[in-house]
């Protein structure tokens, strides 16, 4: 009998990359989509092509992280062996400004789900497996570095407030009621999926339509902030083998290092042949009340027990994201008849 999987945030960047993982493992795939006045299922159309002839396993339900009754219902039908909890209002910068919607969504989406499971397991005998989409964000103002498993938390954001919420809730659920619950403390991951207003594909996408003639400058914040952004495709896979443990636990995915946003800037214009200073303005609006200055993990853990190590490193990141952005571009132009 196959595995069944069920995501939340299947639509997001993590929730592609994971589906077309668990899919080739031979999952069937169950996603929660939001419902939208435009279809949202871009970066899945591939996995869902000929669904209904062609058998393919990934099928999707209307949910929304805010609605418990939903989310029960869907557990119920689905039965999933395994819940990947990836949605969320993930932008630091915008939970400044929905501090009580990220809050829900976040900390209490993450709680509702919790307890569908919990009474799920309790009502059908099973053991349903809970992994909870931690974020780096929650360690905030270094309090070391690198920061590991054992590092305390200093959330700077209303975003990274709700993500601790939802970590020690899965943390307590593993430890009041046996839940198999894990918490995966992933740091920076990029891709060409990555969202349009992160900053790393947004100056990957800004400077190939620079290149083309298709805008003319970037406004951005902060150049100085560092991250360790490693690839989104090797982060999935730490979070599948987070759940295939005897024991659940928690784990720091990263890559080690760290960069500034300064350097990726340098990095994709470099590919494209431009000097960055001619293209790039400074824009208040790009800066947050409260900044994380460095984050950089130590995935040691991860390593010794998942087995678990990023194949793609921070240059080869920023390329593949260029040159998959150069080629949207190309198309752009084509679009325009240019
Ligand atoms: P993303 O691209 O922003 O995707 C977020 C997903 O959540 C989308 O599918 C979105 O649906 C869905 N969503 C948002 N609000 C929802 C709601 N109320 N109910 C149901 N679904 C909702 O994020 P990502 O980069 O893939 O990240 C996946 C998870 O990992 C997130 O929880 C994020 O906070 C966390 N994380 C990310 C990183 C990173 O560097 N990428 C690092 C650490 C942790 P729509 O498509 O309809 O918007
Ligand atoms: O790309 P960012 O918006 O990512 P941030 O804030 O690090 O959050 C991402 O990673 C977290 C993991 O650590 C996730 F939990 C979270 O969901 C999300 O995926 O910003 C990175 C840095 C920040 O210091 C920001 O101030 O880039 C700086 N920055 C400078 N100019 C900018 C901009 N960020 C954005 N989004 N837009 C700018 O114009």
């Amino acid at each position: 009998m196959a595995k069944v999987a069920l995501l939340t945030g299947v639509t997001g960047q993590d929730g592609s990359y994971l589906a077309e993982l668990l899919l080739s493992k031979g999952y069937e795939v169950h996603g929660v989509v939001r419902r939208s006045s435009s279809f949202a299922t871009g970066r899945i159309d591939h996995l869902r092509r000929g669904y209904g002839t062609n058998g393919s396993r990934l099928q999707l339900h209307y949910g929304d992280l805010g609605d418990a009754t939903g989310l029960r219902r869907i557990i119920e039908q689905v039965r999933p062996d395994e819940v990947y909890n990836l949605a969320a209002q993930s932008h630091v910068r915008i939970s400044f400004d929905q501090p009580e919607y990220t809050a829900d969504v976040v900390g209490l989406g993450a709680l509702r789900l919790l307890e569908a499971i919990r009474d799920h397991n309790v009502r059908h005998k099973r053991s349903v497996r809970f992994y909870q989409a931690g974020s780096s964000e929650m360690f905030g103002k270094a309090v070391e570095l690198p920061q590991r498993e054992t590092t305390p938390f200093h959330p700077r954001s209303p975003y990274a407030c709700a993500k601790c919420y939802a970590h020690w809730q899965t943390v307590n659920y593993r430890e009041a009621y046996g839940l198999y619950a894990t918490n995966g403390i992933l740091f920076n991951h990029e891709s060409p999926r990555r969202g349009e207003n992160f900053v790393t594909r947004k100056i990957t996408r800004s400077a190939t339509r620079i290149k083309l003639g298709l805008q003319d400058k970037l406004l951005l914040g902060n150049l100085q902030a560092r991250r360790d952004w490693g690839f989104a495709g090797d982060y999935v896979e730490a979070m599948w083998l987070m759940m295939q443990q005897p024991q659940a636990d928690d784990y720091v995915i990263a890559t080690g290092e760290h960069h500034s946003v300064q350097e990726f800037l340098e990095l994709a214009f470099d590919r494209v042949g431009l000097d960055w200073r001619k293209y790039v303005e400074a824009d208040e609006r790009y800066l947050r009340p409260a900044e994380v200055d460095v984050l950089m993990g130590d995935a040691s853990k991860a390593r010794r027990v998942l087995g678990w190590q990023p194949k793609v490193n921070f240059s080869q990141l920023v390329n593949m994201m260029v040159d998959a952005d150069l080629e949207l571009a190309e198309r752009e132009l084509r679009t325009l008849g240019r």
